[in-house]
């Protein structure tokens, strides 16, 4: 399988550390967003959405959308579980990091990290929004040590790619002590330099 991605991306880190956690063998092709990479005709003809990550099938097929990807790449393994309940679940955790965390988390830190602006050039109302989406995971994980099951899942890989870098954003971890042992819990089971 080949895996179109940018280094820096935490939606396409997801993807590899979901891979190397299943020892799935996957090469990684550079895309680099900041030049323009993922919208060349080229890059567009391979995925209409022209963004990354995008894995490559071994038989040409294409996959966009980190959390489809890794749900796909998941399926049949502990990373993803059998239970019907608790598979839900961890999609719960899918789409709510889609729409509820990485749309603030991720944007405030592609802003700062990516575009290098200062941190007061966030939108307030996106930094509003990353803040509850940290205060919702704080909450959660001052009574559980996983977001669902007990142990690490897609639901973690996904969300654990952007709040790991969330202080990249401008967000501070320093005030929410559940979330900073979860990352440590997940920092233990992940490589820690992807080998991408
Ligand atoms: N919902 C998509 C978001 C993908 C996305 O935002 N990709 C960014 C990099 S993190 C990208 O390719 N940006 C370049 C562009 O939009 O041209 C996913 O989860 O895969």
């Amino acid at each position: 399988m080949k895996l179109y991605g940018d280094r820096q991306s935490g939606n396409c880190l997801k993807v590899v550390y979901t891979a190397q956690r299943l020892g799935l063998p996957v090469v990684w092709q550079d895309i680099d967003i900041m030049q323009g990479q993922s919208r060349t005709p080229e890059f567009l003809a391979l995925s209409p959405q022209g963004q990354v990550p995008v894995l490559q099938l071994e038989d040409g097929r294409v996959l966009a959308q980190s959390n489809a990807i890794i749900r796909y790449l998941a399926r049949d393994t502990p990373l993803l579980p059998a239970d019907p309940y608790l598979q839900a679940k961890t999609d719960e955790w899918l789409f709510w990091e889609q729409y509820s965390h990485e749309l603030y988390i991720a944007v405030c830190r592609f802003q700062m990290h990516y575009l290098k602006k200062p941190k007061a050039a966030r939108e307030p109302w996106r930094v509003e929004r990353g803040e509850a989406a940290l205060d919702l995971m704080e909450a959660h994980l001052s009574s559980y040590e996983w977001l669902v099951g007990d142990t690490l899942t897609i639901a973690h890989i996904a969300l654990y790619a952007y709040t790991h870098v969330a202080a990249e954003g401008g967000f501070n971890l320093q005030s929410r002590p559940s979330v900073r042992a979860w990352v440590a819990r997940c920092a233990g089971l992940l490589p820690a330099e992807p080998d991408v």
